[in-house]
């Protein structure tokens, strides 16, 4: 990566483990960061990188922050589902500051969705970005939400985003799910800064997924625009993990996987999706 972003990025969720795969190699790239979240940064800071310990509810701290940035890339927030209580302040409170701060500033916010956003679908489908979402608990539904709010702040503010539905972003696949959801941290850290680089995407949405050809449920995304395509795949694991399935059939028939289970009082799932 040769390109450097004209002016710092402001990176959310930085002691996270995407936080600290995406501070390891952009920091290593050059990029001037400004690095926050809620924990301490257990890593040594990169050269051009700056740490500030800071809540998502603190919107003047998020100002503060942002501050002649040209890019927020908002990986804080509650990344797993819970209790709408607990998602409710950072994913939705934290996440009108951080574009508050995005509209003040002129900057683009790079938005780290998930594919939860559409857990509800079936795996015997594949769906295009532009398909409805279907959350499958009160975490996707927040992304899905700020999706929303990115959608609005472009169509009010001008505010650029791009949407980045991760699938399961970990050092490899684990399960049967991961042969189609799984995401290289390599793959991840090239799209972050296509997405940062790009010269214009207006709202832009992008499956967070490597190139797993044995098994695919995501198509039709914005990634062209972007000059990004996955170069790494999960289709080496196949072998070892096509029977490494649970034997729940919520669990197993929708692209949300165990996340659909969280929480689930149907009796059985229903015939065909919207039963
Ligand atoms: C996510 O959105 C979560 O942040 C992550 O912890 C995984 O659960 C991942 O989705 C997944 O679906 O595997």
């Amino acid at each position: 990566m040769s390109d450097l972003p004209a002016k710092p990025v402001l990176l959310t969720g930085a002691s996270g483990a995407l936080g600290r795969v995406l501070t390891r190699a952009l920091g290593a790239s050059g990029w001037v960061l400004r690095l926050t979240d809620i924990a301490p940064f257990p890593d040594p800071l990169p050269n051009a990188a700056s740490f500030t310990r800071a809540d998502l509810a603190d919107g003047v701290a998020i100002l503060r922050l942002a501050e002649g940035c040209g890019a927020i890339v908002h990986f804080g927030g509650v990344s797993v589902e819970r209790p709408f209580e607990e998602i409710v302040g950072p994913n939705l409170r934290g996440l009108y500051h951080i574009y508050e701060a995005a509209r003040r500033e002129r900057a683009r916010v790079i938005f780290a969705s998930s594919n939860h956003t559409v857990g509800f679908h079936d795996r015997a489908a594949t769906i295009a970005a532009a398909d409805p979402f279907m959350p499958d608990g009160y975490y996707g539904l927040s992304k899905a939400y700020g999706e929303m709010m990115g959608r609005l702040y472009w169509m009010k503010h001008g505010v650029e985003s791009v949407f980045v539905r991760i699938g399961s972003s970990l050092p490899e696949p684990v399960n049967a799910r991961m042969l189609a959801s799984y995401l290289s941290y390599d793959d991840l850290v090239r799209l972050v800064a296509r997405a940062v680089l790009t010269e214009t995407v207006g709202t832009s949405v992008v499956w967070g997924a490597s190139e797993n050809r044995a098994m695919t449920w995501w198509r039709d995304d914005d990634r062209a625009a972007l000059g990004w395509a996955p170069r790494d795949s999960a289709d080496g694991f196949a072998a070892q993990l096509t029977g490494r399935i649970s034997d729940d059939p919520v669990e197993e028939r929708y692209m949300g996987g165990a996340y659909c289970r969280i929480d689930y009082t149907r009796g059985s799932p229903p015939a065909a999706t919207g039963g």
